[in-house]
Parts: C-alpha cells; structure tokens; sequence
C-alpha cells in the first residue's frame, strides 16, 4: 500500500477526535496532520492551527507535508447554524471551496466530505429515504450540505477530483460532546444519566431520528474511502444508516442500566428541525457499492456508551 499524507480539518470536534487516532493507526503517525482553530495540547501527533476559511494558510500547509487526501470535518450544524444564517453559510461553503480548490491546484488525490440527513427536507418518503430523494431542507446548515454535495459533484466530473461523501446520520460517541446539533440530545442524556442526574430533553418523547453509533461512522467512512474508485456510483453523497430510536426508546433502554434515571420533555426550537427529517434511511447503494453494514444496535450502543462513559469518571 502506497504512503499517503492525511490533513483533517476540524480535527478537534466530535467526529475528528476519533476519526484522527484512526488514520494515525491506519497510515502512521507521522503521516496525519490534524488542525483546527485550536490547539490541542491532548493529541498525540502532528497539530497544526489552521483557520479553514484561510485559502492561503490552507494551501500552505498542504504543500508544506505534501498532503494526498483531506478530511474536511470543519461545519457548523442544524441548530447553531439557525442562530447565525449568513454565517453558517459563509463557514460551511467557504471552508468546503478552499478545500475543494487547493485539492484541485495541489494534485490532491482524495478528498472527504461528510454530508448530513439534513439534506432533506419535510417533502419526502420519511420511512426509508431513499437515496435519491427531493432535497429541500428547512435548515441554512442542511441547504451548504446539498450545495456542498453537488460541488462534490461537479469537482468529480468536471477536474477527475476523488471527493467522497457520506450522509451522516446524528452520531453517538462517548469520546465528547457534540456541539450546535438536533441530535445532541442524545449524547447528552447518557452523559446525565452516569452522573445520576435528570434529563429535559428539547425533543418530544417519540420524536424518531436516523443515528450511529461512533464506531460504527468510523468504519463507514475508513471503507468508503478505501473502496476501489470503480465501485463509487454515488458521486454526491451516499445515504448511510446506523439505528433508529426516539428519546423514550432510548431512556428505557438507559433505564435498563439507571433504573431511577428520570426523563422530561420540553420541545423548543429544534422539534420542528427533527420533525423535517426522515424517520429511518434507505442505504441500499452504500451496502451494494462498497458493502456497508453496521453492526451497533440500540442494546449494544447503550451498553458500551455507558460503560465507558463510566470509565472516563474516574
Ligand atoms: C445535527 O444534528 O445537526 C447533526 C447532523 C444530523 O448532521 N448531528
């Protein structure tokens, strides 16, 4: 296997966190340069701060380690994106353009870029989405994913660029606090529920969402990336489906570890934002083109969420 150098951008959010030790076990340490606005005196690697707005400070450090594929993690999601419209716009296009642009100038040969259920909007099939849906979302975060999707697209098609995406569902990891999305909630009641306190949900009680389990994305995007080029079909971005659960399904399944874990329900803002997204997903492309299964249930989930936010206590 030849050597490649990875840059992820938004290294130290949700996802970046995890996806960051991975590529480091998969290509080498010294092969994985993580940025983000921050510096992360917690990880173990090559850091770089790196604002992603910055076509410049981007381009530099690309040609700096020679990098051949980037993760581009940097967005800002549904609900923090409805508080600062033109900003989340602003953020979410710009950084994808710089990525896409310094790809394209500096022969970079693989590009990722994670899209969201946020694409769709209140006009389609809820159960099952298909992959090929009307996309009309109600959300400015959901709206920079579908134009992202077709910039994807066009980069594709148009200069032979490799960018490959997935349609995250909400993702459920013990690693951090997901911040600004309508699927927060759930991690947020696990979090609750070791420290033995009560949880106000911002959902309704039998509000169901598409999710996955961390592990389960990880590997999602690892086997997307590593699929031959010819198996790809789907050059926008492929649905992808992990479990499905309301917040009463998953507080009865908390309460099977918590039995006095207490739950209540105060609908705000992003009720109507969960209400315009598919109840469960179709994933029959990504399944057929480069074999995708997910292995986390609700029981399993639950289980070694607990289990480890447990061991991070102490
Ligand atoms: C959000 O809730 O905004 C995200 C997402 C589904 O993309 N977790």
């Amino acid at each position: 296997m030849l050597e490649e150098k990875i840059l992820i951008t938004g290294a130290g959010g949700q996802l970046g966190l995890v996806l960051r030790e991975r590529l480091q076990e998969k290509w080498g340490f010294d092969n994985v340069i993580a940025t983000d606005l921050k510096f992360d005196a917690n990880f173990n690697g090559h850091f770089e701060i790196l604002d992603a707005t910055d076509f410049e400070a981007m381009q530099k450090l690309v040609v700096k380690y020679k990098v051949t594929e980037i993760y581009h993690l940097v967005a800002v999601l549904s609900a923090k994106g409805e508080t600062y419209p033109l900003n989340t716009w602003d953020i979410n296009m710009k950084t994808f353009f710089n990525v896409l642009e310094v790809s394209r100038l500096q022969n970079v040969k693989k590009v990722f870029y994670p899209s969201s259920i946020a694409v769709f909007g209140p006009n389609v099939q809820r159960l099952k989405t298909p992959q090929f849906s009307n996309l009309t979302p109600t959300t400015v975060y959901g709206m920079s994913k579908v134009a992202g999707e077709n910039w994807a697209n066009y980069y594709f098609e148009k200069y032979g660029l490799d960018v490959r995406s997935l349609r995250y569902p909400g993702v459920i990891g013990y690693q951090s606090l997901p911040g600004g999305g309508t699927t927060d909630y759930a991690v947020d009641m696990f979090h609750k529920a070791i420290k033995n306190e009560d949880f106000e949900c911002f959902l309704d009680a039998d509000t169901i969402l598409p999710m996955i389990y961390m592990d389960d994305v990880i590997d999602a995007t690892i086997n997307l990336m590593d699929a031959p080029g010819q198996n790809i079909s789907v050059r926008t971005s492929y649905n992808l489906a992990g479990l499905s659960f309301s917040p009463k399904e998953l507080a009865t399944a908390v309460q099977k570890f918590y039995p006095n874990f207490s739950i209540s329900y105060k609908p705000d803002f992003r009720q109507k934002i969960a209400d315009s997204w598919p109840l469960t997903i179709d994933d029959n492309e990504a399944r057929l083109d480069w074999g995708w299964k997910p292995k986390f249930g609700l029981e399993e989930m639950t289980k070694v969420m607990i289990d480890n936010l447990k061991l991070k206590q102490f």
